[in-house]
């Protein structure tokens, strides 16, 4: 039976009879058993690869499936020819919010391109209830909601498996359930989420409070709960435990089912570690392996073997450093080995820098992981440099060998197949379908070049994506975008080093330029889209100024047909699916030094639109891959920050004071027309913080971004000079398939 058959059976009425509902649940569960089916990737003799990761920002599931099926089209004209629009299907499943932005979507990526290399690879996490919060906006600030998404009919399979994970005072129980990933033509991995009976979602008060002490009630209701107090962050240990914990369980009970010698294990097993949030699987994995017999010797040879490191942040703030009680209060059965870990360290090295419990009793989660790892790896080439030769230089002094690159990448079943149809459309009628096997095959576009008729298809395809765009967008939300000006998008998680604040004093100065008469010759759209982490005052202050300028420029007359800006809400892998392939303008304008990689970056590439950039992340490597003309670079370099940061000799001040310009444009932050429409705490707040801190110089850069930017707009007006640019972008984008990325981890770490 085909596919289609078989979701007719299932279906139990004809299609025209069902409701999308019946039709969506029908479909899901036909696409489980065919996956099933499909059979695992895996071979007696190869080596496991196990992935364990806080965060898989996976996304919706059904089309993703649909299309590594190879089914998308047969179901859709199917259901087409019973007057039913796949898309209205699609619309009905809820997003899994397993991840809060670049890391965790980069895990989905990976799973995705792993299934689809054959790799036998499977992901390890946490089935949080609720989620990643959901972003509502009230009274022009960010409100903090649950978000949940599991229902009746799900992609989690309950797999009957469970493990008793302890803590000081008591066990908890897990529960496991999985989800099938699917590979693009090729068998099915598995994503493991572990969860726990006695979660009660209706502990959680207004907005996303709850009881931090209740672990047996709170321990997967959400991603990352708020940090800023202390119950906050021992509950982000309780998690990380009973993810680390449940995985090292599974993995040795999945090894041990196949009949090897334990202390094999590094022949068979390797664990990615996911930045340091499971860096507590080597001390389990080592406890495990003790309690079955193995001396400790030998345990910390073993783990040392298979477990390797991504580093994803060089912000000395985001990388975990656990006070000792802290542990002793979560895991004190743990305690011992790291103590035993640490003294191997402090008796071979005396370099402060080097130790994994520091002078004040904090435990360095990625200090351990480069000891008692065999790999290190950065997430782009200049990240790795900083890595390298800056931030992590002490342990690449002593363990040249385990240092390495693996330049992110994205899955183009996603971030192109699915979301970006016209395109594919456009692509296969020009030849270069290969893609889908070979990504660098986008390669041979290049020959259109000088092809005008191509090239007007190709601003055709955007400009199509744009209406569609714009009509979602009034749909969910009555935001009326004019899909006639250039949307420029900045979307990804609020951070100061990201600047969404320095294209803010860009959307100030063109609101200005226009009061003063200078109209654009094309509209601008600024479309912005950014979760705030509840407790980053800095970061809710910037959403609070966008919020108040949208208001204030769409109630303007004089402006508004020139200049739109948008804030959308609670913005999502979905959300994201519809933005990307509309963007003319990619915004990747993170202070030079700070952005690991970026990864949205490659995906606006990918869809056609042209990068506004510094040199920073995978920026650099877009630059040289579609060279000078076809990229807007500017501001200064990260050799320049890094001695900026060593000097201290950035002071904010003295680029307000003695330049009239900046100084005008923060100061309309609390000008009369804002402080209207705003909070006056909240932008004087802002107002005093660009001023007086600024700790991630915008004020160093924004008069180049702004200059950078208008030129970016003249270009803009030479329309098919424009669609090269495109085309460029759009060929030289394969280098960035995850599935080369994951080719790479497996050539040089995994060797599976
Ligand atoms: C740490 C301690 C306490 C609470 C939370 C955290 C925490 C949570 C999430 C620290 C970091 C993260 C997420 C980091 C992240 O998403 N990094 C991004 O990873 C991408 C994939 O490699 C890169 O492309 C981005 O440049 C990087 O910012």
């Amino acid at each position: 039976m085909n596919f289609s058959e078989r979701l007719q059976q299932r279906l139990e009425k004809s299609i025209k009879d069902a409701t999308n509902e019946e039709i969506y649940a029908a479909l899901l569960n036909t696409v489980k058993e065919a996956a099933e089916e499909r059979g695992e990737n895996t071979s007696e003799k190869e080596r496991k690869i196990y992935y364990i990761s806080a965060e898989f920002l996976i996304g919706k599931l059904l089309s993703n499936n649909l299309i590594n099926l190879g089914v998308y089209d047969e179901v859709r004209e199917l259901l087409a020819s019973n007057g039913k629009d796949i898309c209205k299907i699609e619309e009905i499943e809820p997003e899994p919010s397993l991840g809060n932005g670049g890391l965790g979507r980069l895990a989905a990526c990976f799973l995705d391109s792993m299934a689809t290399l054959g790799i036998n690879g499977d992901g390890i996490g946490l089935n949080y209830h609720l989620g990643l919060f959901k972003q509502v906006f009230e009274n022009h600030k960010q409100k903090e909601t649950p978000n949940p998404w599991i229902q009746d009919t799900s992609w989690l399979t309950d797999t009957g498996i469970g493990f008793d994970v302890p803590f000081r005072n008591f066990s908890i129980h897990s529960k496991l359930y999985d989800i099938d990933v699917t590979g693009y033509e090729n068998g099915t991995n598995k994503l493991h989420l572990f969860d726990v009976d006695t979660v009660n979602e209706s502990i959680v008060g207004d907005g996303i409070s709850f009881d931090k002490n209740d672990i047996k009630q709170n321990l997967t209701l959400f991603l990352y709960p708020d940090d800023s107090d202390k119950q906050g962050e021992l509950l982000r240990i309780y998690q990380q435990y009973f993810m680390v914990s449940n995985g090292a369980q599974y993995i040795l009970k999945e090894y041990e089912e196949k009949g090897y010698a334990l202390d094999e294990l590094d022949q068979h097993v390797v664990i990615q570690i996911n930045d340091t949030h499971p860096s507590m699987v080597i001390p389990e994995l080592i406890r495990l392996l003790t309690a079955r017999g193995i001396s400790m010797d030998k345990a910390i040879e073993i783990v040392s073997n298979t477990c390797a490191y991504t580093n994803h942040t060089i912000l000395a703030e985001a990388l975990e450093k656990w006070p000792v009680d802290y542990l002793e209060t979560v895991v004190p059965h743990l305690m011992p080995i790291i103590r035993e870990l640490a003294k191997r360290v402090s008796e071979k090295y005396e370099n402060k820098e080097l130790q994994i419990i520091d002078e004040w009793n904090r435990v360095h989660m990625a200090r351990m992981d480069m000891h008692y790892g065999f790999s290190v790896n950065g997430v782009a080439a200049l990240h790795t440099e900083i890595l390298k030769n800056v931030e992590l230089k002490p342990f690449y002094d002593i363990y040249p060998e385990k240092f390495n690159n693996k330049t992110n990448g994205i899955t183009f079943r996603r971030w192109l197949m699915h979301c970006d149809k016209k395109l594919v459309d456009w692509i296969d009628r020009y030849g270069a379908g290969e893609f889908r096997k070979d990504a660098v095959k986008l390669e041979q576009l290049l020959s259109l070049s000088d092809n005008e008729e191509a090239l007007q298809e190709l601003l055709d395809v955007k400009q199509e994506n744009k209406t569609a765009l714009k009509e979602y967008l009034e749909k969910e939300s009555g935001i009326v975008l004019n899909d006639h000006a250039i949307f420029d998008i900045q979307v990804k998680r609020l951070h100061e080093y990201k600047r969404q604040q320095m294209n803010v004093l860009y959307v100030i100065y063109k609101y200005l330029d226009i009061k003063a008469g200078n109209l654009p010759k094309t509209p601008i759209t600024v479309i912005f889209g950014a979760k705030a982490a509840p407790a980053y005052t800095i970061a809710k202050d910037i959403i609070h100024v966008i919020l108040c300028l949208q208001e204030l420029i769409q109630n303007d007359p004089e402006v508004s047909p020139y200049l739109q800006v948008v804030m959308v809400e609670n913005y999502n892998v979905t959300l994201a699916e519809k933005l990307i392939p509309a963007c003319d303008i990619s915004e990747q304008i993170s202070l030079a030094s700070k952005e690991a990689s970026g990864t949205g970056n490659m995906k606006f590439m990918l869809n056609g639109a042209v990068t506004l950039g510094t040199e920073d992340g995978a920026n650099v490597e877009i630059h040289e891959l579609v060279g000078d003309e076809n990229i807007y670079v500017f501001g200064k370099s990260s050799d320049e920050v890094i001695e900026h940061y060593a000097k201290s000799d950035y002071v904010a001040a003295d680029y307000y004071i003695n330049d009239a310009d900046i100084r005008r444009w923060i100061d309309f932050i609390i000008s009369p027309e804002m402080l209207k429409i705003g909070d006056v705490r909240t932008l004087l707040e802002i107002h005093a913080e660009l001023i007086q801190k600024d700790w991630f110089m915008t004020l160093l850069d924004v008069k180049e971004y702004i200059e950078t930017k208008e030129r970016a707009f003249a270009d803009y007006e030479d329309r098919i000079g424009w669609a090269k640019k495109m085309l460029m972008n759009i060929a030289k984008a394969g280098y960035f398939s995850s599935d080369r990325t994951i080719a790479e981890y497996n050539r040089d770490i995994w060797k599976a």
